[in-house]
């Protein structure tokens, strides 16, 4: 079937309107973690990003914010940001979706309100139904093994919710080495303080071991602005001798997400990591030296976006992946989506959600579907224009990769 011009707009809109999502990072935990499963609107305001737009306007020291109860800081920041200013923050914007989308009126801005009607809602009920009305099929975690709460779920054997697919992390130890090998020795693991030839044979051990235990999709780590490779450090020992051999040879990616200034207000706790421009350098480097592993690669900050993209097209083993934190805001998912559609084509996972509380699910896809179906619609009318023969198959077949086919085939899981 041939489109007309005008249809093509439309039904690329519904096409992505109706894609199922695989949700490729996110901070979420099924209800096998229950102390970890957030949800609900005092989960949704204490969210970090809240609480940093409401400490800018100085109602409260960070300390004494951090001090109060949960349900006290949802309140202040209700009131602050929501009643004495106008929401209009992506991050407010967000809170305002979710409710709406539960039929909850937000003219009524009744606070109480809202916090009977999540608390009504039991955790398996709430999973089923944000999920629906977000269109997700599954979400990727965040697995730390040296957190402690997810080590006892783990190890008692759960038969985790198919809908949450685990992954490791391991920002702890490449972080830090130094406080994470007493955990490991303690474990069983014969390591020491330097990275040496012994210690990487142990790193691996305890690799293999998590990997039977947990399946995870990919194993990931956040990374700082100034991240080199190789150079010399304990983590890039890590990397180049535990790491990549494992994933290679259990055909597992590596997620990497390049560019976080972790703590540049502690204060701020949560909400106090920040952003910086990295070296592409580092991420040339191991896609060259090693082919045989794939990497997922997403950076943080605005200006590496262009040579990221670049770089994708010379590298096969490397899928870039969402617009992370930051950058998940619409004026700039806009014009990333657009550059990428241009520089790759469809070979790209557009967006993760990175939601920490269950119902953001529903506002980030769908504050972000709005933005990437109009990316998209552009460049279907574009090649209408030239008189290609955009089909409603064909359409939905691109859809559907770039939000969970793409994913899948890359991953090969
Ligand atoms: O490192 C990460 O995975 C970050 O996404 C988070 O740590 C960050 O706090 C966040 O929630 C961003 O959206
Ligand atoms: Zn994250």
């Amino acid at each position: 079937m041939r489109l007309r011009d005008i249809t093509i707009r439309a039904r690329v809109l519904e096409a992505v309107r109706e894609a199922r999502i695989t949700d490729i990072h996110t901070h979420l935990f099924s209800n096998n973690f229950p102390q970890l499963l957030l949800r609900g609107i005092d989960d949704l305001l204490t969210y970090h990003y809240l609480a940093a737009e409401t400490l800018r306007w100085g109602v409260i020291s960070p300390d004494g914010f951090w001090k109060r109860s949960k349900r006290e800081q949802a309140d202040l920041v209700w009131k602050t940001l929501f009643i004495d200013h106008s929401p209009v923050s992506e991050a407010c914007r967000g809170v305002l979706t979710v409710l709406d989308r539960f039929g909850l009126d937000t003219a009524s801005r009744d606070l109480n309100s809202y916090r009977k009607f999540f608390d009504a809602l039991s955790a398996d009920e709430h999973v089923d139904r944000v999920f629906e009305l977000a269109g997700v099929d599954s979400v990727v975690m965040t697995n730390d093994p040296f957190d402690e709460t997810e080590r006892y779920t783990w190890q008692a054997d759960p038969k985790i919710d198919e809908r949450f697919k685990p992954a490791l992390r391991l920002d702890s130890m490449l972080y830090e080495w130094e406080s994470t090998e007493d955990f490991m020795r303690e474990w069983g693991y014969n390591v020491s303080d330097y990275v040496d030839i012994k210690t990487c044979k142990e790193v691996r051990r305890f690799l293999i071991n998590w990997i039977d235990n947990m399946n995870p999709v990919y194993i990931a780590s956040s990374l700082p602005a100034d991240f080199a490779f190789p150079d010399g450090s304990a983590r890039s020992r890590l990397i180049s001798e535990c790491v990549l051999p494992i994933a290679e040879e259990r055909g597992i990616p590596v997620a990497l997400m390049i560019g976080v200034k972790r703590q540049v207000n502690s204060e701020l706790k949560s909400a106090g990591d920040s952003v910086g421009a990295a070296s592409l350098t580092s991420v040339e480097r191991l896609c060259q030296l090693y082919p045989h592993n794939k990497f997922l690669i997403t950076m943080l900050s605005r200006e590496n976006q262009h040579e990221l993209c670049v770089l994708a097209r010379k590298f096969a083993n490397l899928m870039i992946f969402g617009c992370w934190w930051f950058l998940n805001t619409p004026s700039l998912l806009e014009e990333t989506t657009r550059m990428r559609l241009d520089l790759l084509g469809l070979s790209m996972i557009p967006q993760h959600s990175d939601s920490r509380v269950l119902d953001q699910l529903i506002y980030k896809w769908e504050h972000s579907k709005a933005v990437i179906g109009d990316a998209l619609a552009r460049q279907y009318e574009n090649l209408a224009a030239t008189g290609w023969n955009v089909t409603d198959e064909e359409i939905r077949r691109d859809v559907a990769d770039l939000f969970g086919g793409n994913f899948s085939s890359f991953a090969d899981r």
